[in-house]
């Protein structure tokens, strides 16, 4: 026969006006014997309560924050008389916290509760309550890995359900960057230390940031240095500029870079490629699109410039003072930062000796350029000036080899030393 119990706060020691800190039952749900109803947190521990026999809850008398003590009315809960008579052991009236909802027949009932310490500083083990560890422990998860929401940073159940959801958000397979086990970042108020100021980042910062996190840990990056002597490019180019300056078309070097690069990956077919999605193929085009990267206000913007093998250093020096003045003005359509095979960073109009570029996946190597300068070079037994270009490429190490790598770098600095070779 069905009866109404009151489930009864036991005592729990010299404890008074514990803080209940989660309330995981509600009325209407099914709970089973040693199920927990609800956390309760002292200055010591943080402990469950867990069901005394297998009921349907009724009504629920107390809430998250509500200071609760020894006899304090927790729930009523319809229970099977045959089944409960065994496990209950009947106590005082209840001293409710809020009025429950008339109980007339209600048989009290008084339930063990499970502590569990707090943490006693930042380091140690993770703070949840039993059935929060109970929880984690069915789905796998490392609770050292969870960030608790709840005070003082107790892990809700809430916080587990979203740290899976988002585990399991990740990308998998071939080209992904699922499974990664890192440390949180820790969390430092930095204000304790001096005066501060918070500035949220820019959109295109928010947007870019997790392209660059996700490619930078996914991608086995390696980084070639390398030098092409630009000693008689730059002479040809500044001829060039004298001339173009008129119909404002600015020819800087990285018109010739767009150009030699394409001859580079002409004659490297593996840097115009990218890994399918099983990560086990590789897709080899026969157009060459080469993204630019353009420093906004906004932050990082890299519009692609099409076909590069069809077109000579004027239309690409042009082309290149369209893109970057409509990035600068933020006129780019989506679709101009699409499609390109390979990157090229140019920092050579700051400054820097060289730097490592971050693969713009799911392209498999980025060009990073950084400032000429003349330097001695040992040619036919004495030191002669030369202009010297610093060549950083990142490339996919999945993809390429580093043999490959320095052949890619090398030849570049060939056709660069001497341009005549773009046009063969
Ligand atoms: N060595 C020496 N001088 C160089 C050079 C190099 N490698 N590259 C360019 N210069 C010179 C140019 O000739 C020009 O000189 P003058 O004004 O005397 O003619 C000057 O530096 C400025 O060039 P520029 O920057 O206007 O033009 P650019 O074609 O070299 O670059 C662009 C265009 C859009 C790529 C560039 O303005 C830019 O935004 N660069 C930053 C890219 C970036 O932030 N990359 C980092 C990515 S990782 O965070």
């Amino acid at each position: 026969m069905a009866e109404i119990k009151q489930v009864l706060m036991p005592d729990i020691g010299d404890s008074k006006d514990v803080p209940v800190i989660e309330v995981m039952v509600k009325a209407g749900d099914t709970v089973k014997a040693e199920q927990s109803l609800l956390t309760l947190e002292t200055d010591k521990a943080t402990m469950d309560v867990p069901a005394p026999f297998d009921g349907v809850v009724k009504n629920v008398s107390v809430k998250v924050g509500d200071k609760i003590s020894e006899g304090t009315l927790i729930l009523l809960m319809e229970t099977n008389t045959t089944v409960t008579s065994a496990v209950v052991s009947p106590t005082t009236p209840p001293t409710s916290v809020k009025e429950a909802a008339n109980p007339p027949a209600a048989t009290p009932v008084a339930v063990p509760v499970t502590p569990t310490s707090l943490p006693n500083n930042l380091t140690s083990k993770a703070h949840a309550s039993p059935s929060i560890r109970h929880f984690a422990r069915e789905l796998g998860v490392d609770l050292t890995r969870v960030k608790g929401s709840g005070e003082k940073g107790r892990i809700t159940k809430n916080d587990v359900q979203s740290f899976v959801k988002t585990a399991l958000a990740q990308p998998q397979g071939g080209t992904g960057g699922g499974g990664l086990h890192v440390s949180a970042m820790p969390v430092v108020d930095f204000s304790k230390f001096g005066a501060i100021e918070t500035k949220p980042l820019s959109r295109i910062k928010k947007l870019s940031g997790a392209n660059l996190h996700r490619n930078w840990v996914s991608i086995p990056h390696i980084t070639q240095h390398d030098e092409a002597d630009i000693t008689e490019m730059e002479a040809f180019r500044k001829e060039l500029g004298e001339e173009y300056t008129k119909q404002g078309i600015k020819i800087t070097p990285l018109a010739f870079l767009l150009k030699a690069v394409v001859t580079a990956m002409q004659q490297y077919p593996d840097f115009n490629a990218s890994l399918d999605a099983s990560g086990e193929n590789l897709v080899l085009k026969k157009y060459f699109h080469i993204g630019v990267a353009v420093d906004t206000s906004d932050g990082l913007m890299v519009p692609v410039l099409r076909d590069v093998d069809q077109k000579g250093i004027v239309q690409l020096a042009k082309e290149l003072g369209e893109i970057s003045t409509k990035a600068r003005e933020k006129k780019l359509p989506a679709t101009a930062m699409q499609g390109g095979c390979f990157t090229i960073s140019s920092l050579g109009g700051i400054g820097g000796t060289a730097f490592t570029p971050i693969i713009n996946a799911p392209e498999v190597a980025i060009l990073g350029v950084s400032k000429a300068s003349i330097k001695p070079v040992f040619k036919e037994s004495e030191f002669v000036p030369r202009l010297m270009l610093p060549l950083s490429l990142s490339y996919d190490h999945r993809v390429i080899d580093g043999a490959q790598a320095v052949h890619f770098t090398s030849y570049l600095g060939k056709v660069l030393s001497d341009v005549r070779r773009l046009v063969l």
